[in-house]
């Protein structure tokens, strides 16, 4: 039996770091489409269940739109069963802008727990690992969306723990027999959300669990960190930034969020950088972490350490302004053990 886990979808979610409103609207029917496009996945390849782990939506303000694409989606495909669990965002918000539940909506609020009597396969959704009684005689599959301490969820003869809350793909062992998984969500909505995104299809035969991370997202949010304690100027760096985005192969399509560290001269274009990265990809976002040299050197004037010695000789010396940064700059990464080219 194929099964589809999912969770963290946050259908309608405002997408408030991309400062362009039209790529944020956008980004929304994009979300929408890979959540419908799952669902089409499943159709073709004889999926029978879809486990919603919640957070299907962003709130509790549903656009009557979303609403009426998801309840279509459910409704078109009866071959399905779809579980659902709300999640800490949209609470109980999708039930009530259903006009209808469909049938094979399965919404624990009457029932906990759904059985596949043929292939011996239970569906239970728990706030609470206290609430379980399961059966060590059947494949046992949970529902719960928040943190776990894995320890709390173990002999509970749980074979599969259906997890949402984390954006981020992570499972683990629950003792000899289980496993719990989060699925991660399907698209990244914010630079914090970098990497693969997708959903975990779960095979079940004979007892056995074989899962597989499905990568669905139409775009990722690649994470990119940069030294750039050698770098001159704005030129040098533009060139470190375009060499690495090459290395790396992202496509155009996608969005980059590049992280820069160590030293820096104080005379960085960042909205160059901003303006021509913005213009070579989806969108892009300077995360700008770096030691400007110049209060590097206003803080350590009065640093007992070494390198505060260090900087306050050189500042004494009667050299030209951009040559004492220059030499405080290498001399310093010197003392950390930097290579210096
Ligand atoms: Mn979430």
């Amino acid at each position: 039996m194929k099964m589809i886990h999912c969770s963290d979808i946050h259908l309608d979610a405002v997408l408030s770091c991309l400062s362009d409103t039209g790529k944020a609207e956008e980004r929304r029917n994009e979300i929408l489409l890979t959540f419908v496009r799952m669902i089409r996945y499943a159709a073709k390849n004889g999926v029978k269940a879809i486990l919603i782990v919640g957070d299907l939506f962003d709130s509790i303000r549903i656009s009557p739109a979303t609403i009426d694409i998801v309840g279509k989606c459910i409704i078109g495909n009866p071959d399905i069963d779809f579980f659902y669990i709300s999640g800490n965002h949209e609470r109980d918000a999708f039930l009530s802008a259903l006009p209808a539940v469909p049938e094979n909506l399965k919404t624990f609020t009457d029932k906990k727990s759904y059985r596949y009597d043929e292939e011996g396969i239970t569906v239970t959704a728990a706030s609470d690992p206290s609430e379980l009684n399961l059966s060590p005689a059947d494949f046992n599959i949970v529902l719960y969306h928040g943190t776990i301490r894995p320890n709390a969820w173990m002999n509970k003869n749980i074979d599969y723990l259906a997890l949402g809350h984390f954006h981020e793909l992570k499972e683990g062992a629950l003792g000899q027999r289980g496993r719990y998984c989060y699925s991660g969500c399907l698209e990244g909505r914010g630079f914090d959300e970098c990497g693969e995104k997708g959903f975990v299809r779960l095979s079940i035969k004979n007892g056995l669990l074989e899962p597989v991370f499905m990568q669905a997202s139409k775009r990722t949010i690649h994470e990119v960190t940069l030294d750039i304690s050698e770098v001159k100027g704005t030129g040098d760096l533009d060139i470190l930034i375009s060499d690495e985005t090459d290395r790396l192969r992202i496509p155009p399509d996608d969005l980059v969020k590049i992280v820069l560290t160590g030293r820096t001269p104080d005379d960085i274009n960042i909205n160059y950088l901003k303006k021509k990265y913005g213009e070579e990809f989806y969108a892009v976002h300077i995360v700008d972490d770096t030691v400007s040299v110049r209060n590097e050197t206003e803080n350590a004037r009065y640093d007992v350490s070494l390198k505060g010695e260090f900087i306050r000789m050189v500042m004494e010396k009667s050299w030209p302004e951009n040559e004492k940064q220059e030499v405080i700059r290498i001399g310093t990464m010197a003392l950390e053990g930097k290579v210096i080219s």
